[in-house]
């Protein structure tokens, strides 16, 4: 359809193009390959896909590195598969977004390499350039999220350049308005070959204060919190000057004026700003001329209790209220929550009931490609790593690998039918009885069950646009009503692995919803509910 607002309440399955489908055999996925399995999305349900980098790059980061924004790297194919891959999106209605890496560039984009090479060339300032202190060491203090000093030494300028990330990710200047007007050229070059939005990487990464004051110590009481990653001195200091400067609005103005000549163009961005997160979403989101989405870390964390639930998000909406979310479980840089949060060994249960939850919370949805499957974090060996944040934090920290092999789609084939050559990374064994041919077949399957409850969620428009608003629980039980237009929709989901039986809203009718697979049994004379472990309710009340 043409509805501009089409992403509101969107359900958008992130592929990761090195592992989804390999057309070549060289063991890496292509575009051709998500070409080739369009089919599988559509058949999900989706109503988008995004895609991460597929442009051209040296790969130290896995495509997150670009040297080239308007290429496709040649490992993935060529524009032309990308046209190819966007019309049979288009037939299928499934709408294109792509991964638009902003904030730093790879060390070998042709930018970088002549601002590297004097102080006074025509791009002497698009990076972040600063002199040593006196003693020779690096301006102040910053870390990279990938470990050591944000700072790398270039012996050509004699000055240290900033990096956010890996040294071979220097950071652009955002201060420089030539180096923002060539990157929404290259956002304008994807904008006119059809795509549908973009996701963006670190979105609240681009702008540095020029201060280039010291962090001060984090101001996290408690280093083994959630928040912050034991493993990781990136969370030891508090990251208040390095990122997320006010001149960031902007700049997402100026994107969001490109766009809007764009009709049904949206955005979802990355924004991971510690205990800020939430005032920094609700900035980048409020007013309507800035991102459209905002993408959050709440629910990639380990914890998985009623409670968090709760408080993530009633403080989401308590502070950025009319801002959009976008929630995910899983993503490319993060242990598959299945293993994250099965703690009693039963993942089945535990995939079927994080699906119900993700699809009836307000706010759009991100799959990550697998996900669907139930597939668990592989286990990969030392020698088989490819991330270098797991290599340089192994074995406290083993990397993002395990959440990246490659998507398993037929069980007779070899490599489960992902290449015929062998793949970058490992297909574990226990995935392949998860395979998706094998779990089409069998209606209990994790996949079924995305099935029928993204369907169950397109039926309902209280799911997909309606408010939020919890209601009294037993401990184990999370549960809210999503209304819309009147209309209200009762959502009860078993945590635990125990039976349970809830009271069900007094003075309202209660009819049970019926098309999403979960079992849960209404006692209409006692007004309440029996749930088994790990269960899901849904019913029209009022
Ligand atoms: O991730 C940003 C980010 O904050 C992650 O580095 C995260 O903290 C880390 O992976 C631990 O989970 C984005 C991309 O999603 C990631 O793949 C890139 O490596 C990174 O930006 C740099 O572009
Ligand atoms: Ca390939």
């Amino acid at each position: 359809s043409n509805d501009p607002d089409w992403w509101r309440g969107a359900v958008i399955y992130q592929v990761y193009p090195r592992s989804f489908q390999d057309t070549n055999g060289d063991g890496i996925g292509d575009l051709k390959g998500i070409a080739e399995r369009l089919d599988h999305i559509a058949t999900l349900g989706a109503d988008a896909i995004w895609i991460s980098p597929f442009f051209k790059s040296p790969m130290k980061d896995f495509g997150y590195d670009v040297s080239d924004y308007c290429e496709v790297d040649g490992m993935f194919g060529t524009i032309e598969d990308f046209d190819h891959l966007v019309a049979e999106a288009h037939a299928r209605g499934i709408r294109v977004m792509i991964d638009q890496v902003l904030s730093h560039t790879s060390d070998q984009h042709a930018w970088f390499k002549e601002s590297r090479s004097s102080k006074d060339n025509a791009k002497a300032d698009w990076y972040v350039w600063a002199d040593a202190k006196p003693d020779g060491t690096p301006p102040n203090n910053w870390l990279s999220i990938f470990g050591g000093s944000a700072w790398e030494w270039d012996t050509t300028r004699c000055q240290y350049y900033l990096h956010n990330f890996l040294a071979s990710q220097p950071d652009v200047n955002f201060h420089c308005m030539a180096a923002q007007d060539a990157l929404l050229d290259t956002v304008e070059f994807w904008l006119k070959r059809g795509v549908d939005g973009f996701r963006l990487d670190t979105v609240n990464f681009y702008v540095h204060s020029q201060g280039l004051e010291d962090n001060p110590p984090s101001q996290l009481e408690d280093r083994n919190s959630p928040e912050a990653p034991a493993v990781n001195p990136y969370n030891w200091q508090d990251h208040i000057h390095d990122k997320s400067q006010p001149e960031n609005l902007e700049f997402l103005k100026r994107l969001r004026a490109l766009l809007d000549r764009y009709p049904g163009q949206t955005t979802v961005g990355e924004i991971g700003d510690g205990p800020r997160s939430l005032r920094t979403m609700a900035a980048y989101t409020s007013g309507g001329d800035k991102l459209h989405m905002c993408y959050t870390f709440d629910f990639l964390s380990p914890i998985f209790t009623k409670d968090h639930f709760v408080r993530r998000i009633t403080a989401f909406e308590a502070i950025v209220g009319d801002g959009w979310p976008c929630w995910a479980f899983s993503n490319h840089d993060i242990v598959r929550h299945v293993s994250r949060w099965t703690t009693d060994g039963d993942y089945d249960g535990v995939a079927k009931l994080a699906c119900a939850i993700l699809l009836s919370l307000r706010g759009s949805v991100c799959l990550y490609q697998g996900e669907e499957l139930g597939l668990t974090e592989a286990d990969i060996a030392f020698e088989d790593l490819q991330d270098p944040y797991g290599i340089r934090f192994w074995p406290e920290y083993k990397g993002r690998d395990g959440c990246r092999t490659p998507m398993v789609w037929d069980s007779n084939a070899v490599y489960g039918g992902f290449s015929t050559g062998k793949p970058w990374l490992p297909v574990p064994q226990e995935h392949i009885a998860r395979a998706a041919n094998r779990e089409s077949a069998d209606h209990q399957s994790v996949l079924e069950q995305y099935r029928r409850m993204i369907a169950f969620r397109r039926s309902q428009p209280a799911l997909v646009q309606g408010s939020i608003a919890f209601v009294e629980t037993p401990d184990d039980v999370l549960g809210f009503v999503r209304e819309h237009a009147g209309e209200k929709v009762l959502c009860l989901f078993n945590l635990g692995s125990a039976p349970v039986t809830v009271a069900l809203p007094a003075g309202a009718e209660v009819t049970a919803l019926e098309g999403h697979g979960f079992t849960a049994i209404p006692h209409p004379q006692e007004r309440t509910v029996s749930l088994n472990g790990r269960n899901a309710f849904f019913a029209r009340i009022g």
